[in-house]
């Protein structure tokens, strides 16, 4: 498929997509964010690939949804718009998605870097959620997200007084992994997603699956499923393999089913 703001491609059983309107910033316009979801969604479905990464360039990762497209938008009209169904649409990836960030991540940025399971950032990565200086609230998670991951008192100070979070700021907050030199930021990124697209896939996918219900479920529910997937687990190929593997002293051989 070819895309207009996004750029895919794949090394080893990562996919990589970067998006791709340097003019702009990378502000998320509808199409840009349609792109990126189809791209990942297709990654997805790929059984050759494992992991995903998502990037932007040095100067911004994105520095949110399009002003410019969205300034005219009446309340229906926002109501019917694509991006709402757009930022949902990752939520349902079910494969390890990595953000590698350099600059700004801001507003509908930073969501998307959220959204993924792991955040690489450059040194010179910022993160902010700066929607209170143009009148309204982030609309794709920052209330949300940013809390669970910040904390309460540094996420209020974000979002309603635009703080913005320094790289070093968010890796001492829990909102980033690492924070890498900006020129290693995208391997340091890819080399993460292909380690852990070299391990069982079934079981990736269930531990992101279950990782993310830590946030949706009451704890005796949540541990009730994870011992359920667990059990599930040894309906796999992979769990025969990965144990048998273990006794014999050698490297598995992933089927992923
Ligand atoms: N939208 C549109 N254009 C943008 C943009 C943005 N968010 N950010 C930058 N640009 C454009 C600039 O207008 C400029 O275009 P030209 O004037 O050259 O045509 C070009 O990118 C370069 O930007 P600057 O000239 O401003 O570059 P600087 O280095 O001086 O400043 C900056 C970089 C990133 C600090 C600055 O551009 C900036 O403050 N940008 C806006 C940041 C911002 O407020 N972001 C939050 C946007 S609100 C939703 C879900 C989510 C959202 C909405 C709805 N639903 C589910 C419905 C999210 C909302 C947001 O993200």
């Amino acid at each position: 498929m070819s895309y207009e703001f996004v750029l895919t491609e794949t090394r080893g059983r990562v996919g990589l997509v970067t998006l791709n309107r340097p003019k702009a910033m990378n502000a998320l316009n509808n199409q840009l964010v349609r792109e990126l979801m189809d791209a990942l969604e297709a990654f997805d479905k790929d059984d050759n690939i494992g992991a995903m990464v998502v990037t932007g360039n040095e100067k911004a990762f994105a520095a949110g949804a399009d002003i410019k497209e969205m300034s005219d938008k009446s309340l229906q009209q926002m109501m019917d718009n694509d991006l709402v169904g757009g930022f949902g649409r990752m939520m349902k990836i079910r494969k390890p998605v990595i953000a590698a960030v350099s600059g700004y991540a801001l507003g509908g940025g930073c969501e998307v870097a959220m959204s993924c399971d792991m955040i690489v950032a450059s040194e010179t990565a910022k993160f902010a959620q700066p929607e209170i200086t143009i009148g309204v609230i982030p609309g794709a998670g920052g209330t949300q997200r940013l809390t669970r991951a910040v904390g309460k008192a540094i996420a209020m100070e974000m979002i309603l007084n635009n703080r913005t979070l320094s790289a070093q700021e968010a890796l001492q907050f829990g909102l980033v992994n690492r924070v890498v030199p900006v020129e290693r930021t995208l391997d340091e990124a890819l080399k993460l997603a292909d380690e852990i697209a070299s391990r069982a896939p079934v079981a990736v996918r269930v531990a992101k699956k279950m990782i993310n219900q830590a946030y949706e479920l009451g704890l005796t529910d949540a541990l009730n499923q994870e011992r359920q997937e667990f059990y599930d687990l040894f309906a796999t190929e992979d769990q025969k393999e990965g144990m048998k593997a273990f006794i014999e002293k050698r490297k598995p051989d992933w089927k992923g089913k």
